[in-house]
């Protein structure tokens, strides 16, 4: 065909071809490869589907994804059978008989562990076959789900041959699901749980959504909210779990609950809940026996105490250690485990909010029981847009931790605004914490190759709800699955992860994949530079924490508010935590007090963070501190304009329904950039006093207008 001519065909047929979708089926869509030749290919390298008799629930998960899947990849009803009867079959396989033992050896076997899976293409009597080999029925679940993405990237089968195994054991989402169905910091609709209907009437979407997680290799979700909710842990609700945990098992997912500490108290009618009194142990004791009766497979608690007004030991003057201990005790005969949540910052403790966890946590290193897993969130802070690695990672070498990681986007524009995390969560990953010498990353603490082995554990905060799309802004299921594959292999780049998800998202079209992948990967510094950028944070509207509010000046206590956080005078800007201030800074390595306590070295992205900065500062532009902060605001709605471009520029090469959709949320998010831009540029310029530079447009109303906006919205 003439170009020219391929050219017309293909701008007037693509839009002919794209069919509504409504982002339900997240990355497992399963459409027809629309190259035939490559269609043919697959379906001539996979004759049959070969499983073992009488497969066990994972496997047979396993086969009807693979099955589902190349019915919708080949338009082609793929034999299963449960021995290989022709050429070119593909075997399900645990390697008990001795030929596969022949083709995967040990050390294959030894290198994909308990949960990992090996893909291979062998020759075969004169023929060939695929492989997926695992030790575990679950490796050959996460192995079909590989193998399904495999071809759904295109990828030759020719010279297949893949060993993966997760770095880290307990991959989890967190949900902070209340029991009435409402999720705090959700945006996405309800919770998924129908506590009225169950456990008799149980909704598919909860076989889609164990599905989901197993696609990405998750094997555990906390199903209720840290700020938590004693009824959960009573007969009829455990039923209830029991239920959802029926439905979620055939995908390797397993249930954990939060447990409130004053349950005792609340549903156990005891007097205490203090960590240290016998009664209270039993009473743990019991509830944990009747749970795993209920649900044997049952993974144990994530706990909030003494944390933004949860009861905990310190009620009783009793330590973390002491109430994590008593608590792991209870499941430690069930090889349950204890996720004791580190973020906490006391209401009789005056100092740096951001040193808070250290001073309380690090004394108690090496305290804890071997089930308990330490779990903290990637910043000192609470997952603002950035901030530095949260010390606490580095001061506790004999105590097991886990990195919390908020996939709701609380602080980066809800489900309004586009930010990909992935490239967050790698700056928190690869950060070198010294503990151990140089390359003590926050990955290899987490995954426990630096220190301590077992358990390891790394928790997301969902980003799930009832929204048809699951994540309300279609492009957030990218953040869903980004969790999940750096869960599984931390050392992912952010680009790898991005192009996989769009090509399974939205197909092979070069210009889309190229555009949407450049889209994702900006995005989130394109969220720092209009909210929060140079190392400010915590300067977002109260309450819902949606949008600006640098003003916020007076909440139940100081460490909530704005002015808190940003300092800012008529001398300058920023938060001072060397040594003249309040030296958080002490708690980091000494390679980074170096780098990070002096205002000269210390990287621009994190300047305000650690220093009070005067508006005159020469920033490495050349420009003044001043200055710069108005062309960041600045450079962060231009480049919302420029995603809106971007994004534009696909039209008629994706569906109308997805187009819309996201078009739609790019131009909201514009108009929050500039409202950003103006209500921090307008407030601050009360204390510079000094005017905007070229290039930076002036903000069209009063600041006092900026104010009303965000404010006590109904609706939030
Ligand atoms: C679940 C922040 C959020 C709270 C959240 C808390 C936490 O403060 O705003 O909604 O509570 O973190 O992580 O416990």
């Amino acid at each position: 065909m003439r170009p020219i001519f391929c050219l017309l065909v293909s701008s007037l047929l693509l839009p002919l071809l794209l069919r509504a979708d409504d982002g339900y089926r997240l990355w497992l869509r399963y459409d027809p490869i629309p190259d035939a030749s490559l269609r043919q290919a697959y379906t001539g390298a996979i004759s049959e589907i070969v499983i073992p008799e009488n497969p066990r629930p994972l496997v047979a998960s396993a086969r009807d994804e693979l099955v589902a899947g190349l019915r919708g990849l080949l338009g082609a009803d793929i034999p299963v059978v449960t021995k290989a009867t022709r050429d070119n079959a593909l075997i399900l396989g645990i390697p008990r008989d001795p030929w596969i033992a022949a083709v995967v050896n040990e050390a294959d076997l030894r290198e994909a562990g308990v949960e990992g899976y090996v893909l291979r293409r062998i020759a075969h009597e004169g023929g060939h076959r695929t492989l997926i080999v695992a030790n575990r029925d679950s490796g050959l679940l996460y192995g079909a789900f590989a193998l399904l993405r495999h071809l759904q990237s295109h990828q030759s089968l020719d010279n297949l041959n893949v060993i993966s195994a997760p770095k880290i054991q307990r991959r989890l989402l967190n949900h902070w699901d209340d029991m009435n169905r409402h999720v705090e910091r959700g945006y996405a609709g309800f919770s998924l749980w129908e506590w009225f209907y169950l456990p008799e009437i149980r909704d598919p979407r909860y076989r889609d959504y164990a599905r989901a997680l197993a696609s990405i290799g998750l094997n555990g979700t906390v199903i209720t909210n840290v700020n938590a909710n004693a009824q959960i842990l009573t007969a009829p609700y455990l039923a209830k779990v029991a239920a959802l945990a029926q439905e979620f098992r055939p995908w390797g997912v397993r249930i954990y609950l939060t447990a409130r500490f004053s349950a005792p108290i609340e549903i156990g009618g005891l007097k205490t809940a203090d960590p240290l009194d016998p009664a209270v142990a039993a009473w743990w004791q019991g509830k944990v026996a009747e749970i795993y009766r209920t649900i044997p497979d049952f993974g144990g608690f994530l706990v909030k105490a003494n944390s933004e007004g949860q009861p905990g030991p310190q009620d009783y003057k009793r330590t973390h250690a002491d109430g994590a201990n008593m608590l792991a005790d209870a499941v430690q005969p069930y090889n349950g485990i204890v996720m004791w949540r580190a973020f906490v910052y006391s209401p009789d403790n005056n100092d740096d909010r951001v040193k808070q966890a250290v001073t309380e946590f690090a004394p108690l290193d090496g305290k804890f029981r071997q089930n308990v897993i330490v779990q903290i969130k990637n910043g000192p802070l609470d997952f603002m847009p950035r901030e530095p690695f949260s010390p606490l990672f580095g001061a506790m070498p004999n105590t097991r931790l886990a990195a919390e990681l908020q996939i709701t986007q609380e602080y980066l524009g809800q489900s309004i605004d586009l930010a990909f995390l992935a490239p967050m969560w790698r700056e928190v990953l690869d950060a070198d914490t010294y503990a151990n010498g140089k390359g003590t990353t926050i990955a290899s603490i987490v995954d426990g190759s630096a220190k301590l082995q077992h358990p390891s554990v790394i928790a997301g905060v969902a980003n799930t709800g009832t929204d048809r799309n699951w994540t309300g802004h279609l492009l957030a299921q990218a953040n869903w699955y980004a969790f999940g594959r750096l869960a599984w292999d931390h050392q992912l780049s952010s680009e790898k992860i991005a192009d996989e998800w769009t090509r399974l998202t939205f197909g092979h079209d070069d210009t889309a994949v190229s555009t949407i992948n450049k889209m994702l990967l900006g995005s989130r510094e394109t969220v720092v530079n209009y909210s929060m950028p140079l190392g400010l944070t915590h300067i977002m509207a109260e309450g819902h924490h949606y949008g600006p509010g640098p003003w916020v000046d007076k909440l139940g206590r100081a460490d909530w508010t704005s002015v808190y956080y940003h300092k800012a005078d008529e001398k300058g800007l920023g938060f001072d935590r060397t040594a003249t201030g309040s030296n958080a800074l002490a708690q980091y390595a000494p390679e980074w007090q170096k780098l990070w306590g002096n205002v000269e070295t210390c990287p621009e992205n994190l300047l305000l963070w650690f220093h009070h900065v005067s508006w005159d500062h020469k920033m490495k532009s050349g420009r003044t501190l001043w200055d710069e902060l108005c062309l960041r605001y600045q450079q962060g709605v231009d480049e919302v304009r420029a995603l809106r471009r971007d994004w534009d520029s696909l039209k008629g090469r994706i569906d109308e329904e997805r187009f819309t959709h996201v078009a739609q949320r790019l131009a909201r998010q514009e108009k929050e950039a500039i409202n950003w831009r103006d209500s921090c540029l307008l407030y601050f310029q009360q204390f510079s006093k000094r005017p905007l530079p070229t290039g930076v447009e002036p903000a069209t109303h009063p600041l006092e207008h900026y104010k009303q906006i965000l404010r006590n919205m109904p609706g939030f």
